[in-house]
């Protein structure tokens, strides 16, 4: 008997707060819904009809719309109608309002989506046990040794998901199933809403290599950037460098996981254990301000986000080791640095001197709206000694490898490296020591 190949399924909810939000607004499906702005302060047509637990008997010119919408606040989602017009997640919500004035806008309730959340994993759990968490709307499943994951390349099982989660839930997902988590990432995207997809190892230059390259998971807009400047657009492209020049031009460690990814070699583990991948804060400035003008301002609010997450950190007995940071300018574009120290932390002071570091790195001319902080790379407290054995034990036998002048992408497909690009020159370099 031939051992079973390895089956692995990313599934991920549709339009996930919004589908949430039509289960108890029954009366807006089918129309344009977006899910954003303040919780606080939320409609009080809205407030009422939830404490009299009426909400399916709201009319519909009862709803707040985006036209009536004033304030800086984003699209967290935003249902396929609404998409229609152009409109998606992390758009301003005055600028759906223009493409989309008649969209019903509702605020976020984490607490309810939080439930569905354990609902639909919860049917999951029942079927396939090896199941990794990826956030509220996404799990990975590992298909290989369940009743009907072999079928059809997978596609039995992921229909009976779906019709479980549909029949607990009333909500929908989509499902690709593939040799591995990166493929199989990609795949669930492709008949979304509502659909599956099956990727077999010998499909790649059909279904995979026409992709751009941002379809890939951890190649982000940065490193797209660069990708064009090469004349790379699409995976196919991508595939086509040898490895040694990728690693030439992207460094040894991502360059050999780009030749991997673009190769659709993935030999990561479906984890699954429930552990919190990270911890964050971040926060909207009431107006935009700037690093020179405004700095004693922001290194305070900077200083406060870092004790916030040390304090979400102790609260909850986790230390990390890799500390980020975001910013948002006043165009609404972001960008992300981050940091992986030589050993684990909670302490506010180090978070905040490490984050500051990060900062360093990101250009400040433009005015900021949003700032985070971010502890990733997490451990429980009372694990740090095993895992920074572990991580050793990594270094050492990395250490090793670099002696031996291997650079073969090939065997280093497990690992995403963290980005990692240079540190860059800003103007002001000292602002945040
Ligand atoms: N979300 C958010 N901010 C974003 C993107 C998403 O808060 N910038 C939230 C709202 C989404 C949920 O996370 O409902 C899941 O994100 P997805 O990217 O999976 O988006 P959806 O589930 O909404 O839509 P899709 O059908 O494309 O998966
Ligand atoms: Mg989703």
């Amino acid at each position: 008997m031939t051992a079973p190949l390895r089956r692995i399924a990313h599934l991920d909810m549709d339009a996930f707060y919004a589908s949430v939000e039509l289960l108890r607004y029954p009366q807006l499906k089918g129309l344009p819904v977006v899910i954003g702005g303040r919780v606080r302060g939320a409609d009080a047509a809205l407030m009422q009809a939830a404490a009299d637990n009426r909400r399916a008997e709201l009319p519909l010119d009862a709803f707040p719309r985006l036209r009536d919408y004033v304030g800086r606040g984003v699209i967290t989602t935003a249902t396929y109608a609404a998409r229609a017009y152009g409109i998606g997640s992390a758009m301003g919500l005055m600028k759906a309002a223009a493409l989309c004035p008649d969209a019903i806008l509702l605020p976020v309730d984490f607490d309810e989506y939080r439930h569905f959340s354990r609902a639909f994993k919860a049917e999951i759990l029942a079927v396939a046990p090896l199941m990794e968490n990826r956030g509220v709307d996404e799990v990975y499943i590992d298909f290989t040794h369940v009743e009907g994951g072999q079928e059809e390349g997978g596609r039995v099982l992921a229909a009976r998901l779906q019709q479980a989660i549909h029949r607990a839930t009333g909500l929908t997902c989509s499902v690709g199933v593939a040799p591995n988590k990166l493929l199989a990432k990609m795949a669930s995207e492709f008949n979304k809403p509502n659909g599956i997809a099956i990727v077999h190892d010998g499909e790649l230059a059909e279904k995979i290599w026409p992709l751009p390259c941002r379809k890939i998971n951890g190649i982000g807009p940065r490193t797209d950037e660069k990708l064009k400047a090469l004349g790379i657009r699409t995976i196919g492209e991508l595939a086509a460098w040898r490895g040694e020049a990728l690693q030439a031009a992207f460094g040894r460690s991502y360059g050999a996981w780009l030749h991997a990814a673009a190769h659709g070699q993935d030999d990561r583990p479906v984890v699954t254990e429930s552990e919190p991948v990270s911890m964050s804060r971040e926060t909207t400035f009431g107006r935009d301000l700037h690093a020179v003008a405004d700095r004693a301002e922001l290194g305070a609010i900077f200083t406060r986000l870092c004790e916030q997450v040390a304090a979400d950190l102790a609260r909850k007995g986790y230390v990390g080791r890799t500390i980020g940071i975001k910013v948002r300018y006043d165009d609404f574009k972001s960008v992300t640095r981050d940091h992986s120290a030589s050993s684990h932390t909670a302490d506010a002071s180090t978070i905040r001197q490490l984050a500051g570091q990060c900062l360093k790195r990101v250009p400040l001319e433009k005015r900021l709206r949003l700032i985070g902080v971010r502890v990733g790379g997490l451990v429980r407290t009372d694990r740090v000694a095993e895992a920074s054995a572990a991580l050793s034990r990594y270094h050492r036998a990395a250490d090793a490898a670099a002696h031996e002048g291997e650079g073969d992408g090939r065997q280093t497909v497990g690992a995403m490296p963290g980005g990692g690009a240079a540190p860059r020159a800003s103007q002001n370099l000292r602002l945040f020591d």
